[in-house]
């Protein structure tokens, strides 16, 4: 069993490298796509048929990842977590371990850059719990560090010399031999360490592993920073790797965003061109795909503050006597989706200020007043003040509790919009409590579902 630290302490600490002053452009990314006769050529004893196997199909647990990696990870293969340097790829990895464990999977992790310890804690520090699977034998730590600081392993398994790839590999392939029927991940943390140590033998060793993970149910998540390598490096790896997740950063004015992409995918047969997924990593929570700026707009007493106070976790408004003056702001975490949401006052006077409100949103939920038809001319209105044309747009009809409210395809006829926009019903929670000068509580279900529809169209 593994000897874990038990008296290691949940400690509250950012694990993340900050960049400063970096300037980090990537707006021409180049995808490389290495066709899948390359690889199949490489590896002949492993066939299409093996790595296409749906019954085969590992959800990584991030969300949005797995739809570019035609429904998650394959057997046999090796995706890297490609990472530019600043950018911590390990929450990536733990996310999915923890999805894996969850799953019935069991996970082998290769530590060489750090102590096993200081993985136990990373992960905790996101909340969730790794211990009981360590104890029950489906975590399994490959001490490769405590050998490179010449301290002696706590682990049961280590390798002796992790300056000697050719040990590395035994050693993953000693545990893999032992009998289990259960499938395996092994993560590699990391590859640039392997390589800062090993040279370039570590890539021949890498190739062996893809054979090593054949008919043991095994597949390989390995962590790899782009630090200065030499070319001939770099471009191996990418022939080795089956599938690449590369997480990089852009400079948006002074914050830094980060951002993944897959930029191959063997077993897809093609690679998904241009999706980029913007994240944020929150703790507890994990990786959550992040988006900046969500415009609710809508007329004059329609529900918008009520919208916002309804769904976020937390919420500001300045109004005055019940009508918003300034602004609504609210924070959401949901289905994997974090956002925030600026609401827009609805009174006529303010609109000067909704271009500027509407900049760099990402989309648009319009609300409006069900039993208010005079007030549809001002939708239409508000949403092309707010240049929402070309945003992935929502109508969320609102008070369709209220007598005399029109019905969704009533409200359909009287917009006669040019574009298909979903709309969806929203109604007050509990239509007693409702004061006239105070938002109101509205329906939670109803609310995730236009986030469902809206967050579907945005990545
Ligand atoms: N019955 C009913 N009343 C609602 C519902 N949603 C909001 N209200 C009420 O409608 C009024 C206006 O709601 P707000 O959320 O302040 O509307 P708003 O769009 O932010 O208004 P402005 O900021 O002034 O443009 C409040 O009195 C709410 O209690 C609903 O679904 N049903
Ligand atoms: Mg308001």
């Amino acid at each position: 069993m593994s000897t874990s630290n038990q008296n290691t302490k949940k400690k509250k600490r950012n694990v993340f490298i900050v960049i400063n002053q970096i300037n980090l452009y990537y707006k021409n990314i180049i995808i490389c796509f290495i066709p899948y006769k390359s690889y199949n050529q490489d590896l002949n004893n492993i066939t299409l048929g093996d790595i296409m196997n749906k019954n085969n199909v590992f959800k990584t647990n991030i969300p949005k990842l797995d739809e570019f990696l035609n429904g998650g990870l394959r057997v046999s293969t090796i995706t890297m977590l490609w990472a530019t340097p600043g950018i911590d790829n390990s929450p990536f990895a733990y996310q999915t371990i923890v999805g894996r464990l969850e799953m019935g999977d069991r996970c082998i992790y290769v530590n060489q850059s750090k102590m096993s310890n200081a993985v136990i804690d990373e992960i905790e520090h996101y909340g969730w719990n790794i211990r009981d699977y360590i104890e029950g034998g489906d975590f399994i730590f490959l001490d490769a560090y405590s050998g490179l600081i010449n301290v002696e392993s706590k682990e049961r398994f280590f390798i002796k010399d992790p300056k000697n790839p050719k040990e590395i590999t035994k050693g993953i392939n000693d545990l893999l031999e032992k009998e289990n029927s259960k499938n395996t991940m092994i993560v590699y943390d990391s590859i640039s360490t392997m390589i800062d140590h090993c040279g370039e033998n570590s890539i021949e060793e890498l190739k062996k592993w893809k054979k090593i993970f054949y008919g043991k149910n095994a597949f390989g998540i390995l962590l790899f920073t782009e630090w200065p390598y030499d070319k001939k490096i770099l471009n191996e790896l990418r022939l080795i790797s089956d599938a690449i997740i590369e997480l990089k950063a852009i400079e948006e004015r002074v914050i830094l965003r980060e951002f993944f992409l897959v930029s191959k995918v063997e077993w897809n047969g093609k690679t998904k061109k241009g999706g980029t997924v913007p994240f944020k990593i929150s703790a507890p929570g994990g990786i959550m795909v992040y988006v900046p700026k969500i415009l609710v707009t809508g007329p004059y007493n329609a529900g918008k503050t009520s919208l916002i106070h309804s769904i976020s976790d937390r919420a500001v408004s300045v109004e005055r006597v019940g009508t918003t003056i300034a602004l609504d702001h609210g924070h959401v975490d949901y289905a994997g989706f974090s956002v925030d949401l600026f609401g827009t006052p609805g009174q006529e006077r303010f609109d000067p200020i909704l271009e500027q409100l509407g900049g760099e949103a990402l989309g648009v939920i319009a609300v409006l007043d069900a039993t208010n038809p005079d007030s549809f001319p001002r939708v239409k209105e508000m949403l092309a003040k707010t240049k929402s044309a070309g945003l992935p747009c929502v109508i969320a009809a609102n008070k369709v509790d209220l007598p005399g409210a029109l019905s969704i395809d009533e409200i359909k006829e009287h917009l006669k919009l040019n574009r298909t926009i979903p709309i969806l019903p929203v109604t007050a929670e509990d239509k007693s409590k409702i004061k006239e000068d105070e938002p109101a509580q509205l329906k939670k279900e109803q609310l995730y579902a236009i986030f469902d529809v809206l967050f579907s169209k945005i990545v």
